[in-house]
């Protein structure tokens, strides 16, 4: 094992990767910016590096900077968190150029599936099931045109450098292609710098379904069931459970076993999470690769017994795996909320400020992974994500119950400080989401979204889109 880590993150997964290598026996250093100067990360590491101002991309975007801290500081491995640099192949190669090891799969690996397209074609040849469409990237409006025609409307446009949602248009008619397709080129070629783009059928009222795998750098694997993830706005996830429910345990081992063959056969390494959409009809279809430890990872943590930090900090030291596949049970239900300063009655708009008042709830099966206090300042800087509230039961309607009890001990206060709690409570209480038979279009029909509910949709009078959200610095848009 390592002697010493280097925690290039911030925020809660900064404290969770340190509790883990601390319960290893691994010295702690972080890294953290100015804005971070009293983190709780900061507090409780053995060593604790300034890197550089609040500005992400001259502090935890600094590969040089995050490098150098690592050689003060004599680490031997990196661990890059979410976000940030977790999914940059270029920070995973200068890591290893200095003689540390990243916390993650080899960059040649890395590099291929960051590619989605190359991602998308690897996973066809290793027999993955993916949405009808083109497995390379499209030249030209012509070419999209004809394998829109040929798998049929809706399709997607998607950036291959893109993933998260980023970078991806659905287009419902013919007439809307060309348009579609010449403005996401371009909007990719802005953000990622690569202006390929490819096309599939979009699959509407499908659930998000996701496989934990690991696998070690010997050729072994497990995979650790599955995750929906369908409660999202924007691309952001609000609410996320294992297993998956209200799918046979039949299909769900099927995609799960899948999920590993696949990331095997691409020569995977880590922990990783194969997303896939999961249609009315039950079939499955690879969507893409995060090659990173994710903030949805406790709830397969509660319902495996298995801490995936330990297991990610054990890969990367080149320990064999140490779990086969028949001992890794599923045992009952885990559901996580995230609470994130947002105000949801103005579009989700970011709400930073100081907390007069934060008591975390407890209880049984409740885990809370926060790096706030009372007093903390939220800065305007990161991401808004706060909190996140996990709760486990033997079964799913005990689950709920049990997160909705603890939201409701949560209390959260500051001038100014709004939170993701209301609009996570109507999700609790939508009764689809109850049957556990909802889809990604639930966030959309809770908020009135146009078109979210065509059976009930209004002619007249559509209901208000909610005004769009400012954006200041949120780095961690790029992989959450
Ligand atoms: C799709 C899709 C439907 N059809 N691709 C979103 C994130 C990225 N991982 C891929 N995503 C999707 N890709 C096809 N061919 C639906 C999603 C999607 C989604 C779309 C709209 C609103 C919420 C969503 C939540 C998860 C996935």
């Amino acid at each position: 094992m390592f002697e010493t880590v280097l925690i290039a993150n911030r925020g809660e997964i900064a404290l969770r990767v340190l509790r883990a290598c601390r319960e290893l026996g691994v010295r702690t250093a972080v890294v953290y910016s100015a804005a971070d100067a009293d983190s709780a990360a900061v507090r409780h590491a053995d060593q604790a590096i300034r890197i550089g101002p609040a500005s992400s991309r001259r502090s935890y975007l600094n590969a040089a900077a995050i490098v150098e801290a690592a050689r003060q500081v004599g680490a031997q491995a990196v661990h890059p968190g979410y976000g940030f640099l977790s999914e940059d192949a270029d920070f995973a190669e200068i890591c290893a150029d200095n003689g540390l090891t990243f916390i993650g799969p080899p960059p040649a690996v890395m590099a291929a599936l960051a590619d989605k397209s190359s991602a998308r074609a690897l996973m066809s040849r290793a027999g993955l099931p993916l949405s009808p469409g083109s497995v390379a990237p499209v030249p030209t409006a012509a070419a999209a045109a004809e394998i829109a025609e040929a798998v049929g409307y809706p399709v997607i446009v998607k950036a291959a450098a893109g993933g998260g949602g980023r970078g991806m248009t659905v287009v419902r008619t013919p007439g809307e292609l060309r348009r579609a397709y010449t403005r996401t080129r371009a909007a990719a070629q802005a953000a990622f710098g690569d202006d390929r783009v490819y096309v599939e059928r979009y699959l509407t009222e499908a659930r998000h379904v996701e496989v934990q795998v690991l696998c070690d750098s010997h050729g072994n694997g497990v995979h650790l069931g599955t995750r929906d993830c369908s409660v999202q706005r924007r691309h952001q996830k609000l609410v996320e459970e294992a297993p998956a429910p209200a799918l046979p345990a039949a299909v769900l081992d099927t995609i799960a076993e899948t999920a590993l063959r696949g990331a095997l056969e691409v020569g995977f390494v880590g922990a990783g999470t194969l997303e896939f959409l999961v249609d009315a009809e039950e079939q499955f279809h690879f969507l893409e690769i995060n090659c990173r430890i994710q903030v949805e990872h406790p709830v397969t943590e509660m319902v495996t017994g298995i801490d995936l930090v330990h297991e990610q900090l054990h890969i990367a030291a080149g320990v064999p795996l140490r779990w086969r596949q028949e001992e890794i049970r599923l045992r009952g239900v885990a559901v996580e909320c995230r609470v994130n300063t947002e105000d949801p009655g103005r579009g989700f708009a970011p709400t930073p400020g100081r907390l007069d008042r934060f008591t975390p709830p407890g209880g049984p099966f409740t885990r809370v992974d926060t790096h706030a206090s009372a007093g903390y300042v939220i800065g305007p800087w990161y991401d808004s994500l706060l909190a996140k509230v996990i709760v486990w039961a033997p079964d799913r309607e005990l689950a709920l119950n049990r997160l909705e009890r603890a939201l409701d001990e949560f209390d959260i206060a500051g001038p100014g400080v709004h939170t993701t709690i209301p609009f996570v409570r109507r999700v609790l209480d939508d009764a689809a989401f109850r049957k556990g038979r909802y889809t990604t279009r639930l966030v959309d029909r809770l908020l009135g979204v146009p078109g979210a509910a065509p059976a009930q949709r209004p002619t007249a009078t559509p209901a208000p889109r909610p005004a769009s959200a400012a954006t200041p610095d949120v780095p961690n848009r790029r992989t959450r």
